[in-house]
């Protein structure tokens, strides 16, 4: 496992006519913690294509993490989803927030059609779900600035892996994507939808970190989806 000592958690700011971003409170609270002993890093990230990329690569750069968890809003979502999975698409449905709605691009010319999440999804829901907490893996991301973020943020990663970063070379940095609800005051503006309670998303992801920092290799449990 990575030598770092870092667990970077990555929120948005708010979106598409919203004022508030779930991700970012869920988060923005464990800055400074320590979660098995790793010390919690955060940012908030624009829910811009570009900028937003470009500000998880500083971060990524500025604290070479172990662990890296980006967290966005998935709005009509009821659980936490823990992301299988990035696809090297952007089609955004609507424009981000520097105005910007590229369509059927890649993320990254030239590279895999897909990354894997490499945090151990399935102990993460495994935990969560042991504490009472409506979680799920999810097989996908979406293909708006999320989506882009974890495909970069695994993109980077790999890059990582392959050594092409030489002092990165004896390190295992692992990443994944958390989608999570809205909150109860989006919820009703929006008509009865699905919403979950900060103090929820909190501690679930307090769980997830935890398992994921003690967890080196993924449990083999059913978490499929037949749709
Ligand atoms: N959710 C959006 C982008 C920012 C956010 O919080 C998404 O799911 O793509």
């Amino acid at each position: 496992m990575s030598s770092s000592r870092t667990v970077l958690l990555t929120g948005f700011d708010p979106f598409g006519g919203e004022t508030v971003n779930p991700s970012w409170e869920s988060l923005r609270l464990l800055q400074g913690d320590t979660i098995a002993g790793h010390r919690i890093e955060t940012a908030i990230l624009t829910t811009a294509f570009v900028r937003g990329a470009s500000a998880l690569l500083d971060a990524l750069d500025r604290y070479r993490p172990a662990l890296t968890l980006c967290v966005g809003q998935a709005g009509g979502r009821a659980h936490l989803s823990f992301e299988r999975v990035a696809i090297n698409t952007i089609d955004a449905r609507i424009a981000d927030n520097d105005g910007a709605r590229p369509i059927d691009i890649p993320c990254v010319a030239g590279a895999p059609a897909a990354y894997f999440a490499t945090a151990p999804i399935k102990a993460m829901r495994a935990a969560v779900a042991a504490a009472n907490i409506p979680v799920e893996v999810s097989n996908t991301a979406g293909t708006f600035v999320c989506n882009h973020v974890f495909y970069v943020l695994m993109h980077a990663l790999a890059a990582e892996r392959n050594g092409k970063h030489e002092s990165a070379r004896d390190r295992h940095p692992r990443g994944g994507f958390v989608h999570v609800p809205y909150l109860e005051e989006q919820a009703r503006r929006q008509g009865s939808m699905a919403f979950m309670r900060i103090e929820t998303m909190t501690a679930g992801l307090r769980i997830a970190i935890a398992t994921a920092l003690r967890t080196e290799q993924d449990i083999l449990d059913g978490a499929g989806a037949t749709h």
